[in-house]
């Protein structure tokens, strides 16, 4: 038995005792989301066995046939956020306009921007599925519906970043910045809390020598991009090699994964997809506060990802999100002019 037993909404309690001024509005809403995220996990962790593997038949804003574990589980966040009176909209990768709060709820200061379940194409085959959320502070004036100004905000400006990872266990990891640190909660089934299980993560120094990123796209890369992987392969005079690659297709695993051991998660822009694939909103912002928080870097290729202010709420970027080293290396990689020399 570990010392002592910390519940995440004792951990909760105790990060909000650190802020005097704290109305304990913001804890609520990280308490609603814990609470939707043991209701998805008793979804997701059923998955097998009941109907809910499959597709509705409909396509979500980004043209993706849209899964009914993802349906389930954009309604349990939803409804579990919409009338507690801390939020003025939402934003959700399934919808495409911002989710407005019911005209009969109060409306809240914060505003909840999630995927709620992201990899989602990987529930048939069992892989490790994930939610990702992200807090901002509204910036309009209180009292009205929230609005775009609201939403597209830089990373840096987050008060709190997680996600859920819905695997052999399923975990939830958040931040409240780079101060509070990282903090992994365990689901125990059998009493349905969330426990502190992983205090205090900080990214492994020196990391693991593991890359990943999808090696398949390796012809549409830039040629920095395409040596960046030379190097890490050890191969085409790059130098480098003795890293392992490992890549499993759903960012929050990989990015759990990175987060633990150590190594560089890319998803590089390429000739099909010249902005990336990754959403910055409710993917790359969220995970990037995180990483930063626990020691690493998240980068679009040449800017931090943290830095970047987003126009619209789907804007897609690329993303180099692990060890700062290696976030750095492939800056520099990106940058590195045709000819092979490094820019001084
Ligand atoms: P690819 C899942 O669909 C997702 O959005 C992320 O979870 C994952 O990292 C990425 O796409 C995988 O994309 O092109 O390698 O299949």
């Amino acid at each position: 038995m570990r010392s002592k037993v910390v519940t995440i909404d004792r951990h909760i309690i105790d990060q909000e005792r650190r802020h005097p001024g704290a109305s304990g509005r913001f804890s609520a809403l990280l308490y609603d989301i814990a609470l939707a995220a043991k209701i998805i996990s008793r979804e997701v962790n059923m998955a097998g066995l009941i109907d809910v593997l499959g597709a509705t038949g409909d396509t979500n804003v980004q043209g993706e046939r849209v899964q009914k574990l993802d349906a389930f589980a954009q309604e349990v966040i939803v409804k579990a956020m919409d009338h507690a009176g801390h939020l003025c909209c939402m934003v959700s990768e399934e919808s495409g306009d911002i989710i407005p709060i019911p005209k009969r709820f109060e409306l809240g200061n914060y505003v909840l921007l999630f995927d709620p379940l992201d990899g989602s194409s990987n529930i048939n085959v069992n892989v490790s599925i994930g939610t990702i959320f992200s807090i901002h502070h509204r910036a309009s004036p209180r009292g009205v519906p929230g609005a775009l100004a609201d939403c597209l905000q830089a990373g840096y400006r987050q008060l709190a970043a997680g996600y859920v990872i819905y695997g052999s266990s399923t975990m939830l990891v958040y931040t409240t910045g780079v101060e509070g640190g990282v903090h992994g909660f365990t689901l125990d089934p059998s009493i349905g809390e969330f426990l502190l299980s992983h205090p205090r993560i900080r990214i492994p120094d020196p990391p693991a020598r593991i890359y990943s990123v999808n090696e398949a796209y390796y012809a549409r890369w830039s040629r920095g991009q395409q040596r960046l992987v030379d190097h890490f392969r050890g191969v085409n005079g790059e130098g480098g090699g003795g890293y392992k690659s490992r890549y499993i297709g759903s960012m929050v695993s990989d990015v759990h994964r990175t987060l633990l051991q150590g190594g560089l998660f890319m998803y590089p822009r390429d000739t099909k997809s010249p902005g990336g694939k990754l959403r910055m909103l409710y993917e790359a912002a969220p995970l990037g506060l995180v990483c930063a928080a626990a020691g690493g870097r998240a980068s679009d290729g040449s800017r931090d990802v943290l830095d970047i202010v987003p126009e619209g709420l789907h804007d897609r970027t690329p993303l180099y999100l692990g060890s700062a080293g290696l976030v750095d290396l492939a800056e520099r990689y990106l940058r590195r002019k045709r000819a092979g020399g490094f820019e001084s």
